[in-house]
């Protein structure tokens, strides 16, 4: 907690150029929730909120309460579990529930490679831009003209990320192609329907947002990509900042949600991408997970990372579209998974076969089969080994 003056607005530490702030910040517009953007570079971040979760890290949340709330997910849930949601994030049918919260997980986490090199590759179109505007974001305090060099110095941090993510000049072609066809996907998808399952976003969506709005959806060169090749993909991109439901080319559609249950066609050929190009990861990064924590066995609620709170285990190795690749194993990936592996379990018998048929159907059957040998749960703005 943190000392509020009585009647604050919530306050959502971000910017414009972070990938997980795109997710919280939508959530915050599509409900209608008076909020401030507040840039952590300010000093009340460093004061007040660093201290309280023992890292650096975007997004958070105040409440008017004085709360602190950290992580896209957490803060989503937050609105959730008080009933504030206008529009709730998470569908209440089996397939629609079970399939965003796939799509999310695909958005934040699967789409990280496009993302990076999107962002950190195409530096005659991008780097300008980027280094303004992390200067801008990040050091408001500091000179205009004496921003870049400190910027440089973000970026190259950011580039070796890219890298652990398993984006290099070998991947990089394949990486392109895979875009290409996800974007070609996702625009077939939105030119018939304004979000995922019909006439509202769902939790799906604003995964989605993550990985295309700062980057793939701001970054001057995806940028110029999606203008070029996928018109619809953009215009939802648009409708997912934007209060109203933003659906002016779907006359006569509501805020509601594809009724039945239905997948479309459309979002069946996403799911299928999600199998082909993501699960072979999730494998590599399970097997990866439970055979460190066979050797490593951390106690009960042991803070993943422990005291420096890393973010990674090792680099697993997989196959992914004929090429070797390389990439981080992260513990909060399995949180998320769970997350879908926890909605499966909790279905009755009739919803679970329906699940499984689509499973069957978009070759997503591994996705609930493979687990951790210990749940990733989190407490105090961490993540923790149940
Ligand atoms: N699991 C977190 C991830 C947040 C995250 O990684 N945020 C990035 C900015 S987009 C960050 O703060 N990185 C800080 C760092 O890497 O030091 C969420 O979903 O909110």
């Amino acid at each position: 907690m943190i000392d509020a003056p009585m009647n604050d607005r919530f306050k959502l530490y971000t910017w414009s150029v972070s990938l997980y702030s795109a997710k919280a910040r939508a959530y915050l517009i599509k409900q209608h929730i008076d909020f401030d953007d507040i840039s952590p570079a300010s000093p009340e971040y460093d004061a007040d909120i660093r201290p309280a979760i023992g890292r650096w890290i975007i997004p958070v949340m105040t409440t008017p309460q004085g709360e602190i709330v950290q992580d896209g997910t957490d803060i989503i849930d937050w609105f959730e579990k008080q009933n504030m949601a206008r529009l709730s994030a998470y569908p209440e049918t089996p397939c629609h529930l079970i399939a965003s919260l796939i799509m999310e997980l695909f958005g934040g986490e699967g789409m990280l490679r496009p993302a990076m090199h999107y962002r950190w590759n195409f530096d005659e179109d991008n780097l300008d831009f980027i280094l303004q505007q992390f200067g801008l974001f990040a050091l408001p305090q500091v000179p205009p003209g004496e921003r870049r060099d400190m910027a440089l110095h973000a970026a190259s941090r950011m580039r070796k990320a890219a890298v652990a993510f398993g984006v290099t000049p070998e991947t990089a072609p394949e990486i392109e192609a895979a875009y290409h066809d996800t974007m070609a996907e996702l625009d077939a998808h939105f030119a018939l329907h304004p979000y995922l399952l019909g006439g509202a976003p769902t939790i799906g969506d604003y995964g989605l947002f993550a990985s295309l709005y700062a980057h793939l959806g701001r970054d001057p060169h995806p940028l110029r990509l999606m203008q070029g090749k996928a018109q619809m993909l953009l215009r939802w991109t648009e409708r997912m900042r934007n209060p109203s439901p933003d659906m002016v080319e779907f006359i006569g559609r509501d805020e509601s949600l594809l009724v039945d249950d239905a997948i479309p066609e459309t979002l069946k050929v996403l799911l299928a991408r999600v199998a082909s190009d993501y699960l072979p990861e999730i494998k590599a990064m399970m097997a990866f997970t439970n055979d460190w924590l066979a050797e490593n066995n951390p106690g009960p609620n042991e803070v993943v990372g422990g005291e420096s709170l890393g973010r990674s285990i090792g680099m697993c190795q997989f196959n992914w579209r004929g090429l070797n690749i390389n990439a981080v194993v992260m513990p909060y990936r399995i949180f998320m998974l769970q997350r879908i592996q926890d909605a499966y379990d909790a279905l009755d018998a009739p919803a679970r076969e329906a699940v499984d048929a689509l499973f069957a159907d978009t070759g997503l059957s591994a996705l609930v089969t493979t687990r951790s040998t210990r749940r990733v749960e989190r407490e105090n703005y961490r993540e923790i080994w149940r």
